[in-house]
């Protein structure tokens, strides 16, 4: 993809997403991809899911991926010049392991105004092709309401198993393929989703979910952190977080525990409010 800036925005502002964009490039991504198989390993080839939800807060090759310059200068396009990282996750498929995401709208449970502008880079370590269960999108759907979710109806990839609650017309997808060390970025109120592997091939992709510094909380959450990646944060609605020294340092394990321990917290309580938002907006 090869736009000048004015073409990244306006392609993004109206479809809701954009890819592929180079960012870590090849030779990085095949060397987190085998310190990712080595957390696996240990682990008994998963990934441990007590680190499931802000793993760059115990890893720093992750700590170090989420401020790579390449990918926040493609995220400064859109977002301006103060940006944090709210969370990250990865999304992993194996061959034949049925993993699939529903359609469904980001914002919803984040606990963060659901009108600002942010947005998912999903970084992929391996390719991410149709038939290993790339991510699709309807494009143009960011520009809707937030929509009523079903809960538990959908995937288990998503933390609550979150399905929108409308008929999404599939005819609509467009697959946003990837070689390893590109991304792709999404809007937070972009339909997407994903179908199960049914390839040979892991698809293995780390989302990424950046917000501008004046992102407002929903009133009467506890205070969630953030990591700030680039710029200045002159609003501190969040707590910022610190890097990890080295892998698992006491520390770094110490705040990821507690910092996720209150976004659950959050979560809970957003899902719970999400009636009122979205009739609120
Ligand atoms: O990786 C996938 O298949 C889906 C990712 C996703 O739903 C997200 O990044 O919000």
């Amino acid at each position: 993809m090869n736009l000048s800036d004015k073409e990244f925005i306006k392609n993004y502002q109206e479809n809701g997403f954009l890819c592929p964009i180079p960012a870590i490039g090849k030779e990085m991504a095949a060397k987190a991809l085998e310190k990712i198989e080595e957390v696996e390993a240990a682990n008994g080839g998963k990934w441990p899911n007590d680190f499931a939800l802000k793993p760059h807060l115990v890893y720093p090759f992750l700590d170090e991926i989420i401020r790579h310059p390449r990918i926040l200068d493609a995220v400064e396009k859109i977002l301006g010049p103060d940006i944090i990282c709210w969370q990250c996750r990865f999304f992993i498929k194996n061959p034949g392991d049925g993993g699939f995401v529903s359609w469904h709208q980001d914002i919803s449970y984040w606990g963060i105004d659901i009108n600002e502008n942010i947005l998912t880079a999903w970084l992929a370590f391996t390719p991410a092709t149709k038939e290993n269960g790339v991510m699709k999108v309807v494009p143009g759907t960011h520009k809707l309401k937030l929509l009523p979710h079903r809960e538990g109806a959908g995937s288990a990839l998503t933390v609550r198993g979150q399905e929108v609650d409308v008929d999404v017309d599939e005819s609509q997808a467009v697959y946003m393929e990837l070689d390893a060390g590109e991304m792709s970025l999404h809007h937070v109120k972009l339909f997407h989703g994903s179908d199960p592997n049914e390839s040979q091939q892991r698809r293995v992709g780390l989302a990424i979910r950046y917000i501008p510094t004046r992102a407002k909380p929903l009133e009467g959450l506890p205070k969630d952190s953030v990591s700030l990646v680039r710029g200045v944060d002159n609003f501190n609605y969040f707590h910022h977080e610190f890097s990890p020294k080295s892998i698992m340092d006491s520390a770094s394990v110490e705040q990821h525990k507690k910092i996720t321990e209150t976004y659950k917290i959050i979560n809970n309580m957003a899902a719970s409010r999400l009636d009122e938002t979205i009739s609120n907006q």
